[in-house]
């Protein structure tokens, strides 16, 4: 008996190394595949990124237009929401932006969340250059961090975040002077004085002593390969996208998509506005756009404004 049980013992024990030389080699392949995997999505993107460039629109707008934003593109009289080319002040090259003509017009959309069709857990390059969508009516995109910087450096604008929850109820809150620092300055966010109707997640004046940690005021941009947070931890690992966080937020609307809207989860990385619906709701739409914040609709329904419409 005492035979056997040291016998089946030392079974026992071949087995299972045996098991666990298994396990590293399966984890080890399946890193492998991971890799391979996000190379190709990366390939993908780049292809889409230098095809993104909607032939139909750019035939309609004006071959030598160099509008450097939406309001300019407003006041040209185009307006049709849809993508346009813009080129802003400092930037050499042109991009593809969705123009928000309603909400009084002129509104250059900088993200967009509409469905979960697109991930925003995304590299720091990616967040740089910008992703998703740029063809859809409705897709989701963000346009980029060096985008945010060209346009925001060109004076002073005004940010504007049209939430909506599954229930169909819609809120928004308003920035003036929303600025974004350039790549060396980590994307760092600024913003002035808030109005609106969603709560000032931004700012983490929703609640006494909050704004230490929930602000965002002045945060550096983190993404999964980027820690710039104040977290000891990794704020857009954990939450599963880029953004502006602190320690690590009270607003983050790039995160994971999830389509009922009331969630759980390790951690609150859903598209979260703390002070609407809390950590463990989140929203069904975000749209993020800004406008010059002088901006005037002086141009009012000029009956001879181009009725343009750049369809995808
Ligand atoms: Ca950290």
């Amino acid at each position: 008996m005492i035979k056997d049980t040291s016998f089946l013992h030392v079974l026992e024990q071949v087995l299972s190394d045996s098991c666990s030389k298994e396990v590293s080699r399966l984890r080890e392949k399946e890193r492998d595949l991971k890799t391979q995997l996000q190379r190709q999505e990366q390939t993908i993107h780049r292809i889409k990124e230098r095809n993104h460039e909607p032939r139909t629109q750019r035939e309609k707008q004006p071959e030598d237009s160099n509008y450097t934003d939406c309001s300019e593109v407003f006041r040209s009289g185009l307006r049709s929401s849809g993508f346009y080319r813009i080129r802003s002040g400092i930037s050499s090259s042109p991009v593809t932006v969705y123009c928000d003509m309603s909400g009084g017009g002129g509104w250059s959309v900088i993200q967009r969340r509409t469905d979960g069709s697109q991930t925003f857990n995304r590299s720091w390059e990616e967040y740089k250059i910008g992703f998703g969508d740029f063809e859809s009516e409705m897709g989701e995109f963000w346009l980029g961090n060096d985008n945010l910087h060209f346009l925001t450096a060109q004076g002073n604008y005004t940010l504007r975040i049209n939430l909506e929850d599954f229930d169909g109820h819609q809120r928004y809150a308003e920035y003036r002077d929303f600025r974004v620092g350039d790549e060396q300055e980590q994307y760092r966010l600024s913003f002035g004085a808030y109005v609106g109707t969603a709560g000032d997640a931004l700012s983490g004046q929703f609640e006494v002593g909050a704004a230490s940690w929930a602000s965002h005021q002045g945060a550096n941009f983190s993404t999964y390969d980027r820690d710039n947070d104040n977290y000891k931890g990794n704020c857009a690992e954990e939450d599963q996208g880029g953004w502006w966080f602190n320690k690590c937020h009270s607003a983050h609307l790039n995160g994971r998509y999830y389509p009922r809207g009331h969630y759980s989860a390790r951690t609150d990385d859903g598209i979260v506005w703390f002070p609407w619906r809390g950590w463990w709701y989140s929203l069904k739409t975000v749209v993020m756009e800004i406008r010059p914040s002088g901006f005037r609709m002086d141009t009012g329904d000029d009956p001879n404004s181009v009725q343009a419409r750049p369809s995808s």
